[in-house]
């Protein structure tokens, strides 16, 4: 495949909560990487689209739109893509399954590293009610953790059809800031767990706009941040390592190859702990 001299390629891309058609959304942030990474494969880790914001007023810039675009040139120049719907872009749930030009549509992947290692690729919505009442639902037993499953998903389709937003778990840990790390270690710990229970050696997810990758729980956890505040995505290179990048300027000018903006900028310190472990 022919390529530019400055392009990166990687094996896997894992990219989650762009919430394009919001204000929030940082589209150019990713559009620039997005010049610089090329993919084997891509996975869409749910909340690119949000579509419960875009129907309270549509906000859609010409960046939102090119982001979409590249995507889908990637797409065309041979990378797959599968996209895994999140909770804000949940409508995308009625059509899993399908084939849509080249993009699959998929409730949940299992990702196979080069390296032989089976992840879980889910967005991870579907634990928040579990995530907001883990001990009630620990005295209850089994039978109350599978109904919070099913009733979480049920509510928000009951949600979206009556008009109203989505409820958010990440907004909601905000609020109470003093709960904000339990709430983050819980999620950890059930998505772990669901990693553990498919039998994989670990979980690529999102959702909580919190970029994370660690071994701690007895299997990998990696969870790929997002575009709205932190920029985050997780790379798989051909050996099968993953990796977080935070992407930023100072991360895009370390990179190697011409570019006029390192010229002008030696001074400059390049954040290289900018990449989280
Ligand atoms: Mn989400």
């Amino acid at each position: 495949m022919p390529r530019d001299l400055d392009t990166i390629r990687v094996r896997t891309l894992f990219l989650s909560d762009l919430h394009l058609g919001t204000k929030g959304s940082q589209a150019e942030a990713l559009l620039d990487f997005l010049k610089y990474y090329d993919a084997e494969m891509i996975y869409l880790v749910g909340d690119i689209v949000d579509g419960w914001r875009l129907k309270s007023g549509w906000y859609w810039p010409q960046s939102h739109n090119d982001v979409v675009q590249k995507l889908l040139r990637k797409v065309r120049k041979g990378s797959s893509l599968i996209y895994v719907p999140g909770n804000h872009d949940e409508f995308l749930r009625d059509y899993v399954g399908i084939n849509l030009g080249g993009i699959e549509l998929a409730e949940h992947a299992i990702h196979e590293t080069a390296d032989g290692k089976r992840y879980l690729v889910i967005h991870g919505d579907q634990f928040d009610l579990v995530v907001r009442h883990a001990r009630w639902l620990a005295l209850l037993g089994d039978w109350a953790y599978t109904a919070a499953l099913f009733v979480n998903t049920y509510l928000n389709i009951a949600r979206r059809k009556l008009g109203l937003t989505y409820w958010s778990l990440s907004a909601w840990a905000k609020l109470k800031v003093k709960n904000a790390v339990n709430f983050i270690s819980r999620f950890e710990e059930l998505l772990a767990a669901e990693a553990r229970r498919q039998e994989v050696d670990g979980v690529i997810c999102g959702h909580i706009h919190h970029a994370a990758m660690h071994e701690n729980l007895g299997v990998s956890y990696v969870n790929t941040g997002d575009w709205v505040e932190s920029c985050t995505v997780v790379v798989e290179h051909f050996d099968g390592t993953l990796e977080l990048i935070r992407w930023s300027e100072a991360s895009r000018k370390s990179l190697p190859g011409p570019s006029p903006e390192i010229a002008v900028s030696i001074e400059k310190p390049v954040a290289l702990d900018g990449r989280a472990a």
